[in-house]
């Protein structure tokens, strides 16, 4: 095992990486990878996309966060909970996989990646599919303690990171308190890493 891990501290993608890396207590050397970086010629061999997070294990390069999160498990915590076999519970975390890189990207994260970093797309349209994934994130969570399964699965953390910064893309999460009490059971699963605040900019409210 030789894990590197590229990201910036403020992507919600690397950091839900960050935070399976730590709940499995695997040894990772983080690689910062801000714009200028994701353009060298040196990180376009890893992820011609310039994304990241990019994962590499020894000569093994990994992209796209959900797929990174599959593989650490399957190849060091096999015997888990965090990614069932059984069809139905797999296909149930796998929605939220699809949730993660559908609805949280378009609405949360583009949000906030406007609100703080001056993405680009349309700020009140994001918001408004915030609110629309919230509200059923909130109902669907009226009697779960976790999104997929009874116990915690790779979709909690594919979907914790960009729900838990929505304010800083002018999304409130006042009105989900069922919401808010998930986030609050990720939070407290042994070893949670926070991710750091974004700097800047005053938040526009939906
Ligand atoms: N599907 C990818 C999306 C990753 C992604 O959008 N990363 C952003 C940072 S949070 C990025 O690298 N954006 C730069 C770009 O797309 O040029 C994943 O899950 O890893």
């Amino acid at each position: 095992m030789n894990l590197t891990l590229y990201g910036t501290p403020t992507s919600g993608h690397s950091h839900r990486v960050e935070l399976l890396l730590e709940m499995l207590e695997l040894p990772y050397v983080y690689s910062p990878a801000p714009a200028d970086v994701r353009r060298s010629d040196a990180f376009l061999r890893l992820n011609p996309l310039e994304q990241i997070p990019v994962l590499t294990d020894d000569d093994l390069v990994l992209c796209d966060s959900n797929a990174i999160l599959l593989y650490l498990v399957r190849r060091y915590a096999p015997k888990s909970y965090w990614w069932p076999e059984e069809p139905v519970a797999l296909a149930r975390a796998q929605r939220w996989f699809s949730i993660a890189a559908g609805e949280l990207k378009n609405g949360p994260a583009t949000a906030r990646h406007i609100q703080c970093s001056n993405g680009p797309g349309d700020l009140a349209a994001a918001q408004a599919a915030a609110h629309k994934l919230f509200a059923f994130m909130n109902q669907h969570l009226a009697d779960r303690r976790f999104l997929a399964l009874d116990t915690p699965t790779l979709a909690d953390l594919a979907c914790y990171s960009y729900t838990a910064r929505a304010p800083e893309g002018g999304v409130s999460l006042d009105a989900y308190p069922n919401l808010r009490a998930w986030l609050a059971e990720v939070e407290r699963l042994p070893r949670f890493k926070p991710m750091p605040s974004s700097p800047k900019r005053e938040p526009t409210p939906a």
